[in-house]
């Protein structure tokens, strides 16, 4: 039709509890995309190549210790720090899928007790996505599957908070899938 709209790109973000298979998804949503021609990047957040996303790296592995709103920050910084980029990519075209966003940012923080709404300011004015994909998985499940990292936020209990955040924050927009089937569909492959 002409619409400018129409030869944007498409911010596809997935979110999901560690090990609910957010990274396998993206990559095959990745795959799919550049194998229909289209030309899609895959993003991930905490962005680690960054300062900043180092910074973030090293609490996670707890090689170092910061506030909650200090990493919360940063947390923040290190998707403002690509916005940018982000910005110009979509609209030369350009789909981007990525690997957590905000939802991460507010559903992991306030599961440790911070404010939701102090936990969502300083994502405003970052580019909204356009669609929001949640794997869904009752926490127990995901222990089960193993490779918990040993990252600092990787352990049941607290990931039982975390999924209690994402179902606060959770809107009619959200496209959910459940993880049994993506297990049936991964199945069939
Ligand atoms: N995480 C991720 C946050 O706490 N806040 C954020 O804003 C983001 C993007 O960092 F436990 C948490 C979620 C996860 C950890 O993420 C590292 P990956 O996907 O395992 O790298």
């Amino acid at each position: 039709s002409g619409d400018r709209s129409d030869s944007r790109g498409a911010l596809v973000v997935l979110e999901g509890l560690d090990r609910c298979g957010k990274t396998t998804q993206s990559n095959k949503l990745h795959k799919y995309l550049e194998g229909l021609g289209h030309s899609a990047e895959l993003w991930r957040f905490p962005d680690r190549t960054t300062s900043v996303g180092q910074m973030i790296s090293s609490y996670l592995s707890n090689q170092s210790q910061l506030d909650d709103r200090a990493i919360h920050l940063l947390f923040s910084a290190n998707r403002w720090e690509k916005r940018t980029l982000m910005e110009s990519k979509l609209k030369s075209g350009t789909t981007i899928i990525v690997d957590r966003y905000s939802y991460s940012g507010v559903a992991f923080s306030s599961a440790k007790g911070l404010d939701m709404d102090w936990c969502k300011a300083p994502e405003i004015g970052l580019l909204a996505p356009d669609l929001v994909l949640y794997l869904e998985i009752p926490p127990e499940k995901a222990a089960e599957r193993g490779g918990y990292g040993g990252e600092r936020y990787e352990h049941l209990e607290f990931q039982k908070k975390v999924s209690k955040s994402y179902q606060a924050l959770h809107d009619a927009s959200w496209k959910v899938i459940n993880f049994s089937f993506v297990d049936m569909a991964l199945k069939k492959l």
